[in-house]
């Protein structure tokens, strides 16, 4: 269940191509043509093991749609969608886990998304400690919203609770 719910990440986030799904503009997909595609490319995926992923995910990482014939990766892509979340007042501290080899350039540049299209924020240092530590000894950033939001930067929740931005310029940074 691992490596489908894996799959599924993948192919939500940044390879539709590889099963030969397309993703709408808000990066939906029909789940019944991709269990046909899944199946097709061997990976035995049913409606029912999907949900279990779903619901089980220890991030949350996918949504279905109200009316149970889609689903969507709730954060993470780097395939062109635009989810259309609202933009949210966040909490006034959210916090930024990364390693200390970024730490130079992100002193240059701030914080920006790389291969995906939003910088993630997490609403916890313990989460973002964990997001940090993919990569070796996690470094915390505080990044100090408000100022942000009153600088006309918009911010936007994902359904899993993902804080997403554009861009967080070095000014709002505090570094350890
Ligand atoms: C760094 C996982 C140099 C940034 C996680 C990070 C998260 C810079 C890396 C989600 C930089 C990008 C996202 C700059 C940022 N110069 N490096 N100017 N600005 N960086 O994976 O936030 O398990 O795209 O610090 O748990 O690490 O996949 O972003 O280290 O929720 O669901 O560039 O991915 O979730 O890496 O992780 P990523 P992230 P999943």
């Amino acid at each position: 269940m691992v490596q489908k719910s894996k799959s599924l990440a993948r192919w939500l986030r940044h390879r539709p191509d590889a099963i030969k799904i397309s993703l709408d503009k808000e990066g939906w997909t029909d789940i019944g043509e991709l269990l046909l595609k899944a199946n097709a490319l061997g990976v035995g995926l049913t409606r029912q093991e999907l949900e279990q992923i779903v619901e089980e995910n220890d991030k949350q990482r996918f949504s279905i749609s109200e009316d149970g014939l889609r689903i969507r990766a709730a954060q993470g892509h780097s395939v062109a969608v635009n989810l259309n979340l609202v933009a949210k007042l966040p909490p006034p501290v959210l916090y930024h886990g990364t390693v200390s080899k970024f730490i130079p350039s992100i002193k240059k540049q701030g914080l920006l998304p790389g291969t995906r299209n939003d910088v993630h924020l997490s609403a916890t240092s313990e989460t973002a400690l964990v997001v940090g530590a993919r990569r070796g000894a996690a470094v915390l950033l505080k990044i100090e919203t408000f100022p942000m939001v009153k600088a006309g930067i918009k911010f936007r929740c994902a359904d899993n609770g993902v804080w997403l931005v554009d861009c967080v310029p070095v000014e709002f940074i505090k570094f350890p």
